[in-house]
This record gives C-alpha cells, structure tokens and sequence, in this order.
C-alpha cells in the first residue's frame, strides 16, 4: 500500500516536473490559401490537408476566395487561435509587412509556400518553399523559340497582376525572347491565372491580331486550356495552326498534348505539403531550416505525353 502510494506520488511529481515533450503536443497550423483558381492550387491545398491529416496536425483552413485582404484576416484570426505555425500561399507580392510584423510579435513562425513576397525585413517570414518562376519562363521560351526556328508572332497569356510566378514567368521568358530578334510577343494581358478569362483573354487576341498569331505563351495550363477553347471556336487547329507553351504540369495538360491540342508544358511541382510540414516540425525542433528551398521542375513535351501521363500524380 505504502508502495503504492510512494509510487504514485513518484509519477505525479514526475508529469508536473518533467511535462511531456513538445513533441507529442498535437501541432496546429493554420493555412491561408488564396483561392481555387487552377487544378494547381486545388491539387497544392490537397497535398497540405492530406500531409497535416497524416502527421497528425489540426489544421485551420482559410480560402481567400481569391482576396488579399481575406488572407490578411485570416493571418489575424491565426494570431488570436494561438496557432502553433502559419503557413502562407500568398497572392501577390506587396502588401504583406503590418501583419507579418504582428504574426511575429505573436512569435508565430510563417512558412510561405509556392509564391514569394517583397518585404524590407526578410526575418518576417521564417522559409519560402517555391519553384524558380524566372527559370520556367525560360524553359517555356527555349522550347518555344527551337519549335518555332527563330521565328513568330507570340501572344501571352498573363498570370494574376502582381503575383510573383506572373511576374517572373514573364521576365524569364523575356530575357528568350530578347535573344531571338525573330520572335515577337505582339499582345500580352492578364488571364489571371483561370481558364475562362484564359478563353476570353485570347478570344481578343484572336479578334485584334486573327491569323498572325503562331504562338501562345500562357503563364498556367488553365488558361492555356481556355485559350485551347477559343482557338477552336475560331476555326483554328489548336497545337497545329498555333503552337501552344505553357507551365504546371496538371494532368489536364497532359490529356490536352495527347490529343495533340496543347504543344508543352513546363512542370511546376505543387505538393509541397510535405517540405512545409517537415519544415514546421523542424522550427519547432529549434533546428535550423534555409531561408528558400527550391522546387525542382521538368519540361514535357506533346513527344513524351503518352509516356508520362500515367505516372503523373496531379
Ligand atoms: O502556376 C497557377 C496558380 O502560384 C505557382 O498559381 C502558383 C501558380 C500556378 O494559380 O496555376
């Protein structure tokens, strides 16, 4: 009995002086997502509420429904949940520094996934996990310019104003076309990243520009496939009549290069769910994690489609 007694007294003064690790605290992390504008950012928001389902997190979802300033509110209701991390899709680059400075005062780590943001302070965001957008605009130009020998008038399709992955895939792809004295980009304009106002952005080009297009460069396959859409529409021969480029790599690329409408795409890895779990855990560890890690991507062209099409996982 004794025993007994000195034995409970033992366990009890070990839980209050020695608490259980952090580690086997259930985590929560809040998560601000801009929006479902592209089968991407559907398939980035799955890879993060599957990967929190599979360690365990409680996750807080936000969508934005494709609004900073609901991101904003979200990060500030983040703030008074007390939540463990935040991670941050943000939609475009400016705009982020008051809240950031209160997430921080809140000591709350801010993990940014897929876009990067400008602020004067880098130390108001603790890692960026993002794609080198500069870098697949260039892809998008080489494969472009070699396909068109040098030579063409390009339309671009335009992601989200202001948003990074807008902004550098149209410097990237730029920087190829200014080597290539041949090549024109004759109308560029905003699609924002979705397939209808892909479609009725190109629709105008068609309109204004009719068969002096030979090519379409279009910042995500979503607005390429609207834009698929309207050449059709026209009377013209998708992929034929008009080579088109453009970035992600969803399956819906994928099906339209198969059936020879869409000419290439130029990957741009969404699941990233699982790198912004691992690097929360380790913040939480104390471990040290790098100021940016870059997704490695890949070109495909209408030559491999039917090869890879099977294999691709978004
Ligand atoms: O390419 C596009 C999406 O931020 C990298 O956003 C992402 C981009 C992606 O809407 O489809």
């Amino acid at each position: 009995m004794k025993f007994l007694r000195l034995l409970s007294v033992a366990a009890l003064t070990a839980f209050f002086v020695f608490p259980l690790p952090a580690a086997d605290k259930k985590l929560t992390v809040g998560f601000s997502q801009i929006g479902a504008e592209s089968a991407w950012r559907t398939a980035e928001t799955e890879s993060i509420r599957s990967e929190a389902t599979k360690r365990g997190v409680n996750l807080r979802f936000s969508d934005a429904q494709g609004k900073e300033e609901n991101q904003i509110k979200a990060l500030r209701n983040f703030i008074a949940q007390r939540v463990d991390a935040i991670i941050l899709a943000p939609k475009i680059e400016t705009g982020w520094e008051p809240v950031l400075r209160e997430v921080k005062r809140a000591k709350i780590p801010v993990i940014l996934v897929d876009r990067g943001i400008k602020v004067s302070d880098e130390s108001l965001y603790t890692t960026l996990i993002a794609s080198d957008f500069v870098q697949e605009g260039r892809l998008a130009g080489e494969w472009l310019a070699k396909k068109l020998s040098g030579k063409g008038n390009i339309v671009e399709l335009q992601g989200t104003p202001g948003a990074a992955p807008a902004i550098d895939r149209k410097k990237g792809f730029a920087e190829v076309i200014a080597k290539n004295p041949g090549l024109k980009i004759i109308k560029s304009q905003s699609g924002n990243f979705e397939r209808a106002k892909g479609k009725e952005t190109m629709e105008a080009f068609l309109k204004a520009e009719g068969k002096s297009i030979n090519a379409v460069y279009a910042h995500n396959d979503d607005m390429a496939i609207g834009a698929i859409q309207a050449i059709e529409e026209a009377g013209l021969k998708p992929g034929t009549d008009i080579v088109i480029v453009s970035i992600d790599g969803v399956k819906g690329a994928f099906e339209a290069m198969v059936a020879g409408k869409l000419n290439c795409t130029v990957e741009c890895n969404p699941l990233l769910g699982p790198a912004a779990f691992d690097a929360i855990e380790a913040v939480k560890a104390g471990k040290p994690v790098p100021k940016k890690t870059i997704v490695k991507d890949e070109v495909f062209d209408q030559s491999v489609a039917k090869d890879v099409i099977g294999s691709r996982k978004y």
